[in-house]
């Protein structure tokens, strides 16, 4: 079955295996100690499944160049809301994924429901927003907080095709211009 992927990264206690988790059961739900990677599946239908993979060890990016590029969906950045000391760790983090892959990537603002937490748009603006690029509030200790994180990626993913659609749309109008002007 082809699997497409999305990893998870942010740094040590922002809630990235708390995310996992809550995506599902505890059977599509599992560590790998060999490649040091934490996986949550989620089964699309038998045809397509997208594996959440986060490096148990946060600091490393080795595994996601192992992915290949047209096999990965994007990047969830896990962000502890209540703790800024984190958040530059969480910008470095942010600078190794695009710079192996420029994708959609989601930043959730997580543990929104602790007291002092800043506000996803707060964060935003602190970390500096980029194309391809957007915030949302989380509490991963939800699923359907959770949900909404992966959910929020894919349309990202889709709106980038969507965006593809048009441009094709676009450049085969001009063809088919030039070609009854000529
Ligand atoms: N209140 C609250 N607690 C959370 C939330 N997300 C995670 N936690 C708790 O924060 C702690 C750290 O979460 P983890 O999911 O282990 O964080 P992690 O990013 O996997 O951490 P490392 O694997 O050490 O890098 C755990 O005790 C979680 O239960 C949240 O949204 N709200
Ligand atoms: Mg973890």
């Amino acid at each position: 079955m082809p699997t497409l992927y999305a990893f998870v990264t942010g740094p040590n206690g922002s809630g990235k295996s708390q995310l996992l988790y809550a995506l599902g059961d505890p059977e599509t739900w599992w560590q790998d100690a060999e490649t040091g990677l934490e996986h949550r599946r989620v089964v699309v239908d038998d045809t397509l499944d997208v594996d959440l993979i986060c490096a148990i060890d946060a600091a490393r990016f080795d595994q996601l160049l192992q992915i290949p590029q047209r096999d990965l969906l994007g990047y969830i950045v896990m962000i502890d809301s209540t703790d800024p000391d984190s958040w530059h760790e969480a910008r470095v983090m942010i600078a190794n994924c695009r710079g192996y892959a420029r994708l959609p990537m989601v930043i959730a603002a997580n543990k929104q429901d602790l007291p002092g937490a800043y506000a996803p748009e707060q964060i935003g603006a602190w970390l500096g927003m980029e194309t391809m690029m957007q915030v949302c509030g989380c509490n991963a200790t939800d699923p359907q907080s959770a949900r909404n994180v992966l959910l929020q990626l894919l349309y990202a993913v889709n709106q980038e095709f969507d965006r593809l659609d048009t441009l094709i749309a676009e450049l085969e109008k001009l063809s088919a211009q030039s070609e009854s002007e000529s």
